[in-house]
């Protein structure tokens, strides 16, 4: 009798987990049937970078959050997106108080010392913004010029190189529209930041009679990365999603939604 028991308490033990596992699969939150429950994830960012994320009628916009809703469906996880800004994104994927960031991040050796990045998924690279009357024609012209950046980016980082680490003339600023605000104003001569944002600004803003300039001898191409707590054992899983969305056309679909041309994914991928 009491084997009998023991054995039935066993059998009930394993019927009880086995549902676990079905119960998990079902919900359609995994889709490799992880025995795990995946959690929410919290994804920062710093939501003053169009066309990447910014905010629209009160919601963060961009083709930064069409990513990384394509890759979260990808691999399983329910997320949630928070404006968090761009130097707290750091220190809080540095205390792991945030799963992950997306804020064209650009993906460097400096970083990859303190955090993990994923594959890379966009090609960048820093520009020149400028009055349309200026008379800068290239990064050289910006010597003893007066230049608007947003702290803590590879811009800063650029014009450093260009102009000198502690140079005065550089005014840096927490949010890139503020640093373009500043140029606006007349405060700066130019804004140096990611082409594909000047020029989206230019672009957008007409009456603001703006133009922007690019120096290939001075500024590098650079990628961007979803960017990790250093070990997150998440990277694997978002790997691999961005490679299905590069193989399933999902990323190329977005790409165009946003830029209206086909992106070189042969090149991303490489
Ligand atoms: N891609 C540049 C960097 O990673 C600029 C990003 C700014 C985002 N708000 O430094």
């Amino acid at each position: 009798m009491k084997k009998f028991s023991a054995l039935a308490f066993i059998l009930a033990i394993i019927l009880i987990l086995s549902a676990c596992g079905t119960n998990q699969d079902s919900s359609g939150d995994s889709k490799k049937g992880g025995s795990e429950p995946k959690k929410t994830l919290k994804v920062g960012t710093d939501a003053s970078y169009a066309p990447f994320e910014y905010m629209d009628k009160g919601k963060i916009t961009g083709f930064d959050v069409d990513f990384l809703k394509a890759v979260m469906k990808e691999a399983g996880y329910k997320y949630n997106l928070v404006n968090v800004g761009w130097d707290p994104l750091f220190v809080e994927l540095k205390n792991k108080t945030s799963d992950l960031g997306i804020s064209a991040i650009t993906i460097n050796d400096e970083r990859k010392q303190t955090y993990d990045f994923s594959k890379a998924y966009f090609l960048s690279t820093n520009e020149i913004l400028v009055p349309e009357n200026s008379k800068i024609e290239s990064a050289a012209d910006l010597k003893d010029k007066t230049i608007a950046v947003q702290s803590g980016t590879t811009g800063q980082e650029a014009v450093e190189k260009l102009v000198g680490k502690n140079n005065k003339n550089i005014k840096k600023f927490k949010q890139n529209t503020l640093a373009i605000q500043e140029l606006i104003h007349g405060g700066a001569d130019a804004v140096v930041a990611d082409n594909t944002v000047v020029e989206n600004y230019a672009k957008n803003n007409p009456n603001q009679k703006l133009k922007v300039i690019a120096d290939k001898k001075a500024f590098a191409p650079e990628y961007y990365g979803l960017m990790f707590p250093k070990g997150s054992k998440l990277k694997p899983t978002f790997d691999k999603a961005i490679e299905t969305l590069y193989d399933n056309g999902t990323y190329e679909k977005i790409y165009e939604n946003w830029f209206k041309v086909k992106p070189d994914v042969a090149n991303l991928k490489a």
